[in-house]
């Protein structure tokens, strides 16, 4: 059995970083599917005091929060280094990291993605279209900033891929499926072609939302 397991829902982009991360790392991981309806229940609770996803579990060691559970596979499973070495890059990792949590998940994806790809296919939803309007000119900002941040570079802190691409790719790729992308993704080619090269990854290609709800199924 795998020393690694993650307990997630599959489609969620912060869990899809974190079984991400364990691939790049060659690390092999036991998924342990969180039913939606079930972020409050008492078992989930005693894992995540918030009732969110994802939560890390490793040999009786239990940690939630994203980049928390990134930064700990990266120091217990030091090859390869998904942190740069050199202070400003790894700095310029963290705050890209901040962008994601902060900016680009928080009254962006959680709107967009939400009312657009998440509420229809899991819920039956209706995109709710005056919220998705109310989100776009921060969406327009936020992709402006984390195309800055790039730059030409090939990876967000330099020249090797680090956690921040792992954090960020599985957010910006569910954008891909929404009309706004069109918009918001014309002004970037250099944010279009980084996610075209991470997508290609054989770690996020085996952690799509399809592949990870096999690994659901299969638990
Ligand atoms: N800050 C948290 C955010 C995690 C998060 O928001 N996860 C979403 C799924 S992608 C969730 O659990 N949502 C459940 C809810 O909002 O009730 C982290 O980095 O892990």
């Amino acid at each position: 059995m795998s020393e690694f397991t993650v307990h997630s829902i599959p489609g969620s982009p912060f869990g899809r970083a974190a079984l991400a991360t364990l691939e790049e790392k060659g690390a092999s991981c036991r998924f342990s599917p969180v039913a939606p309806g079930a972020l409050r229940s008492p078992e989930h609770l005693a894992r995540h005091p918030f009732g969110r996803v994802p939560v890390l579990e490793h040999n009786g060691f239990l940690l939630y929060e994203t980049q928390a559970i990134l930064r700990y596979l990266d120091r217990v499973l030091p090859a390869p280094a998904l942190t740069p070495a050199d202070p400003r890059r790894a700095a310029r990792m963290d705050q890209v990291m901040n962008v994601n949590d902060w900016y680009l998940f928080q009254g962006v994806a959680n709107v967009i993605v939400f009312h657009r790809v998440v509420g229809p296919r899991v819920m039956g939803l209706k995109p709710d279209e005056a919220a998705i309007e109310a989100a776009m000119p921060k969406a327009r900002a936020v992709f402006a900033e984390l195309a800055r941040l790039l730059g030409e570079q090939p990876w967000f802190a330099g020249d090797a891929l680090s956690l921040a691409d792992l954090l960020v790719a599985p957010q910006i790729g569910f954008f891909t499926q929404t009309p706004e992308w069109t918009v918001l993704s014309a002004p970037h080619p250099n944010l279009v072609g980084w996610l075209a090269r991470m997508e290609a990854r054989p770690s996020l290609q085996a952690t799509t939302w399809e592949r990870v709800s096999e690994m659901a199924k299969a638990a």
